[in-house]
């Protein structure tokens, strides 16, 4: 058999090209260090920018305080997230220092990733302080890190197990070349430390979790005295303090109290105030989980865990809470949930909440009630909608939002039922809408039932803008492709069956579901959703706003004047696309999730996750592209199976070629083309473009790679390189790479 070989020839060869009649979009995200190039239903394009914010107030409750080593102590619950920061003092900057606590295990299963930090004072790099972690979930056993400043990993000792029945002591000193970590006063690791040390400068200590994060891995435990000095303890110290608590006295003279330059004590007696000298309480820190701002301004902040709705007025968060449940069912994803505003709430001053709880037979559920506010008090709180499906945990949805005709629509989420969203009688996986008292409208597309479209995992965010009449709603995949979609009466937006967890839309090849407007590859996690219609950020105006639960704010731009759509995906004739997408970084250190997010009558972004933020500031003259939009038009006889790309280096496409009716000729012949595949890269993209190679696949599985430089066609536009690539004569599979520069 001969191999394949292509016949000499030039670009004006190319007459024998069929007509192009199919297109379809690719986005090219930017996630660092790799792009991911995905399907999408139009072209659009996508940029990064900066912002400053100011903290207005952080989210405290009062500690779970359990019986301790010595008197009372904290205990912690990796499901509830919570925990304790204790704000940054030049007392722990010391080149010496030690720190002693007590912990101990409780049993109940763990949920949440190893190497939760237990005591941390340490940043994100691991360059400055230290920090006690744990080795796995199940079994706990801590490791003290020490870090170095020189770019190596920081310096760990060994596991120390700890137990479920009584307290560990755990002290760790460091004299600037040497560790020695005890357990209950006696030496258990000790380790030359060879590398050099710089304090933190600007971080928290935090407990039960990694000073630098507040939303890494969480300890479960229970921990109590907590004590930080700025020297070196010697072994009789180390020994003394876990003999007793108090005063150290040294072969029976009065010596060096066990006080000398203790520079934080936190007993957790009942109180997170620090009895050192420098007084420095902390604080316990719980999540927010959605905010919505009252006509006057006023912010409505529900707490997951606490059961408290509180009020933020002029910056200030009211001591006295709005309302406080008693019966809600608090877990990872349950507990209060979605908060909306009345659309008349100067007239009837009405509040509404989506929280977890149980059912007469304790079985999980959700509800939606309703408050008339009062002075900043909440009364008569009615139930508006109950047994809603929940779960003990996790995918309890929660989204509220008042639609532009007034009525209320509420994402839940599928409840782990796998079942459920694809089920036209079970409310889990759905948006339901109802009317303000609860009834369901007349004209719901399924009668006398709230539901209003189905198919989803999990629901965070729902926004309307009430001009164009549009509603997106975000969506939470699993590990990956979160979504943003356009609400549609009667939709299916395809979960778990026709679109698939973990994989890309494209895999349904049904026109039954309705495809996302956008999909994100890597996890954001998006949460609550507003439309932003205010002047006071100009570059957000009149864009939909989401928080994600990675820390920042997306802005998506949504047109609905008719555009040109992918061929390659049925669109419902939705002529609905995205225009423009930025990720406003915020530059929340210790990192922060957005958990809730609203807009205040005058404009004011304000968002929060363990504090409230208000966004000062965007930098909208440095945006960075982050999406890279690129457009293939082929004929009928070609699919497109994948695109990957790197910026400023190549783009590659793999193709199908299905002609039935392939020249039956062994020679794969460019110059005698019968498909060209033309393609419009962004010159963010690829600012040149050098070789041009394809890997042909012939029909009798001969493989080979030629450089079809001569062959292409090729016009530049300030903006974009678009070629036209032929696909040779009797290939079943063509890898078409487009190289950056010529290599
Ligand atoms: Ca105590
Ligand atoms: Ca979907």
């Amino acid at each position: 058999m001969s191999s394949p070989t292509f016949a000499n020839g030039t670009s004006d060869d190319l007459g024998n090209t069929s007509t192009i009649n199919k297109t379809s979009f690719y986005i090219c995200q930017d996630y660092n260090e790799y792009l991911q190039c995905d399907l999408t239903k139009n072209e659009f394009v996508g940029f990064s920018i900066g912002s400053t914010s100011e903290e207005i107030t952080p989210i405290t409750r009062d500690p779970n305080y359990v019986d301790g080593v010595n008197s009372k102590a904290v205990e912690f619950r990796d499901r509830y997230r919570d925990f304790i920061e204790i704000s940054n003092n030049d007392a722990y900057k010391s080149d010496v220092f030690s720190i002693s606590f007590w912990v101990k295990k409780i049993d109940a299963p763990i949920q949440s990733e190893p190497f939760a930090h237990v005591v941390s004072h340490t940043t994100f790099n691991q360059r400055e302080g230290w920090f006690f972690n744990t080795n796995s979930a199940q079994e706990q056993a801590i490791r003290f890190g020490l870090t170095t400043n020189t770019g190596n990993e920081p310096i760990m000792s060994k596991p120390l197990q700890i137990s479920n029945s009584s307290f560990t002591n755990i002290a760790a000193t460091f004299n600037g070349s040497e560790i020695q970590l005890y357990r209950n006063g006696s030496l258990f690791d000790s380790i030359v430390y060879n590398g050099t040390y710089a304090p933190t400068q600007n971080l928290p200590v935090h407990i039960a979790i990694a000073s630098f994060c507040s939303e890494c891995n969480k300890f479960q435990g229970v921990v109590d005295d907590v004590r930080f000095y700025n020297r070196s303890l010697t072994s009789t110290e180390v020994s003394q303090l876990y003999i007793n608590n108090n005063n150290y006295t040294f072969n029976g003279n009065e010596s060096l109290p066990i006080s000398s330059e203790l520079v934080g004590h936190w007993t957790f007696d009942s109180t997170l105030n620090d009895s050192s000298i420098n007084e420095n309480n902390g604080q316990m820190l719980t999540m927010v989980s959605s905010m919505a701002s009252s006509p006057d301004g006023r912010i409505f902040i529900s707490e997951k865990n606490t059961g408290n709705i509180r009020i933020l007025q002029n910056d200030t968060l009211l001591e006295r809470p709005f309302a406080v449940i008693n019966d809600s069912n608090v877990n990872w994803e349950t507990g209060l949930l979605g908060l909306a505003i009345d659309p008349e709430f100067e007239s009837n001053h009405f509040v509404y909440l989506y929280y977890s709880s149980t059912d007469i037979d304790d079985d999980p559920i959700n509800r939606v009630v309703r408050f008339t506010e009062k002075d900043n008090q909440a009364y008569n709180m009615t139930v508006i909608l109950d047994n809603i499906p929940s779960s003990r945990a996790f995918h309890a949805g929660g989204a509220l939002a008042f639609g532009s005709d007034s009525l209320l629509y509420i994402g839940v989420g599928d409840s782990r039922n796998p079942n459920a969203p694809q089920n036209e009688s079970s409310w889990a996986g759905k948006i339901l809408r109802i009317n303000k008292d609860g009834t369901i409208p007349r004209d719901n597309p399924f009668p006398y039932s709230p539901v209003y479209t189905m198919g989803h995992r999990n629901i965070f965010g729902i926004a309307f803008n009430e001009k164009a009449g549009i509603g997106i709603f975000t969506e939470n995949g699993d590990k990956l492709y979160d979504e943003v979609n356009i609400i549609k009466e009667g939709g299916n937006y395809g979960f778990p069956t026709i679109q698939l967890e973990n994989q890309h839309w494209k895999v349904s090849n049904t026109t039954i579901d309705i495809k996302p407007l956008r999909a994100f590859h890597n996890t954001i996690a998006p949460t609550q959703a507003i439309y932003y219609a205010s002047d006071h950020f100009p570059y957000l105006k009149d864009t939909f706003l989401f928080g994600t639960y990675t820390g920042d704010i997306y802005s998506i731009e949504i047109n609905n004047k008719t555009r040109e759509l992918s061929s390659e995906i049925n669109p419902h004739n939705d002529p609905e696309s995205i225009v423009f997408e930025q990720h406003v970084q915020l530059e929340n250190y210790p990192f922060e999730s957005v958990v809730g997010l609203t807009q205040t009558p005058n404009g004011d972004i304000y968002y929060g996750g363990y504090h409230v933020h208000k966004l000062i500031s965007i930098d909208v003259d440095n945006p960075q592209p982050i999406l890279f939009p690129l457009r293939l038009e082929y004929p009928d006889r070609i699919i497109v199976d994948d695109v990957f790309a790197e910026i400023q280096k190549y783009v590659i496409v793999d193709i199908q070629n299905t002609d039935t009716q392939k020249q039956n000729d062994a020679q794969l012949n460019v110059s005698n083309s019968f498909s060209q595949l033309k393609i419009k890269i962004p010159k963010t993209l690829l600012s040149q473009v050098g070789n041009i190679n394809t890997t042909v696949v012939s029909s009798t599985g001969d493989e080979s790679t030629y450089n079809i430089r001569d062959y292409i066609l090729e016009a530049t536009s300030p903006r974009d390189n678009e070629l036209s690539i032929p696909i040779p004569n009797n290939s079943t599979t063509v890898t078409i790479r487009i190289d950056g520069q010529n290599l």
